[in-house]
């Protein structure tokens, strides 16, 4: 850590550290993380996370979403604050720093102000958002979409998971439904560092990620009807197999998306299949079928063609079907002061440096709708997330969190 303004840096040390003994709650089976959303163990990240933040002097509140403001007050208490944060819920098969490193950088941001004695004029709090995965309780980033404005609170509680159990119970259940108004903390600017999740800046060993832009998102749950009867002595012609319309319509998702190189993608990653007995043909098949592109005219193309090439498929084979559009939203532009601010850090600082569109959707999203924001990526290994064996370089790390430090303080004034 040194301080000399323009090359002020945080205590990288501490903040690997933070990111290990977090990634020691909820841990997966092979070497990562399974801390979802209002889990027990997301409970226990929260309270550990908490305790930092008192540890470092700074002031929790908790909102009715569950979403957690640590603040940090700075030398004109009238103005609104500078916030960076991100999430500590995690993927099944989750790693150990999508989500969680933008979280701790900006404690570490707050640490370090501490140990320099720097105080800025702007308040700063640090953010840590419920539900941005979205894979318990669908659609993801289910609290800042609130605080957006985007999702009703009544709406967001009712979410129900694979078992049945609802967002606001398990809210609940967990402890920490809080009692301040969701979007009554307004803010004067969002950053969320956030790990690529994508090959490309690790492909060009270029150390931050200026995000220009978040690529759009849309998520449809398709249920396809059929008839569970014998797999042996049910004759051919007689079946309505629900898991061969599904097969079929699978890869129609992804010739529709391929039909949109080089930027779309589309794939089903949530798949359910009833009874699920191995001599049993599928009765009834749940999907979710996930689209994204930079371009909305791709994504309304694609869940157009996903609903007809699903008709015809359907009734080629004797199946009922369904659609429902289970979360989505618009290719994002961020706000670009913040995005000037990002990218004068990383220059300032030396750092390797491109723009970049966002890949996967971030809490910042849609904070965007409503309090000017921007994101900083750093590379990962091999470009994989959302998979245990999630991987990055402490340097890189290190240069995010350094980015996101200078960025916000060049934002919130430097007093002293
Ligand atoms: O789905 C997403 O893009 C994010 O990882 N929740
Ligand atoms: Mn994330
Ligand atoms: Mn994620």
């Amino acid at each position: 850590m040194t301080d000399t303004r323009d090359n002020l840096q945080l205590n990288a040390g501490r903040l690997w550290d933070s990111i290990m003994d977090m990634a020691k709650i909820g841990p997966g089976v092979a070497g990562g993380n399974n801390r979802q959303t209002l889990t027990d163990a997301d409970g226990e990240g929260r309270t550990l996370f908490q305790t930092w933040c008192e540890a470092a002097g700074l002031t929790v509140g908790v909102d009715q979403m569950g979403t957690m403001y640590a603040r940090r007050d700075g030398t004109d208490s009238s103005l609104l604050p500078v916030c960076a944060g991100s999430h500590l819920d995690t993927q099944p098969t989750g790693g150990k720093y999508d989500g969680v490193l933008g979280v701790l950088a900006a404690l570490e941001i707050v640490r370090t102000l501490n140990d320099l004695g720097i105080r800025t004029r702007r308040p700063i709090e640090i953010i840590n958002w419920t539900n941005e995965e979205g894979t318990r309780f669908a659609p993801p980033m289910l609290a800042s979409g609130v605080y957006a404005g985007v999702h009703d609170l009544e709406w967001a509680y009712d979410r129900e998971d694979g078992d049945g159990a609802k967002f606001g119970d398990e809210l609940m259940r967990v402890g920490w439904k809080g009692d301040e108004a969701v979007g009554a903390r307004k803010m004067h600017a969002f950053f969320e560092l956030h790990i690529e999740q994508g090959p490309i800046l690790e492909a060009e060993t270029t150390d931050i990620g200026v995000v220009t832009h978040g690529q759009g998102l849309s998520w449809t749950e398709v249920t396809l009807v059929g008839k569970e009867s014998h797999t042996g002595s049910t004759p051919m012609p007689m079946r309505r197999n629900a898991g061969l319309g599904m097969a079929r319509i699978l890869e129609e998702v992804d010739r529709i998306a391929w039909s949109h190189a080089p930027y779309a993608v589309g794939a089903a990653g949530h798949v359910e299949v009833f009874p699920n007995s191995r001599n049993v043909i599928p009765g009834r098949v749940v999907f979710t079928v996930d689209f994204r592109s930079p371009d909305r005219a791709a994504i309304e193309d694609m869940e157009s063609r996903l609903r007809s090439d699903g008709e015809a498929i359907a009734q080629d084979l004797g199946l009922e079907i369904s659609f429902e559009k289970v979360g989505g939203f618009d290719p994002v532009t961020f706000d670009p002061d913040c995005v000037a601010a990002v990218r004068v850090a990383a220059e300032r600082l030396g750092y390797s440096h491109r723009d970049l569109v966002s890949g996967a959707g971030h809490d910042a999203c849609w904070v965007n709708k409503v309090v000017p924001s921007a994101m900083v990526m750093c590379p990962c290994v091999d470009g994989l997330s959302h998979n245990e064996a999630e991987e990055i370089d402490p340097a890189w790390a290190e240069a995010g969190a350094n980015v996101l430090l200078h960025a916000v303080l060049d934002t919130a004034g430097v007093v002293t």
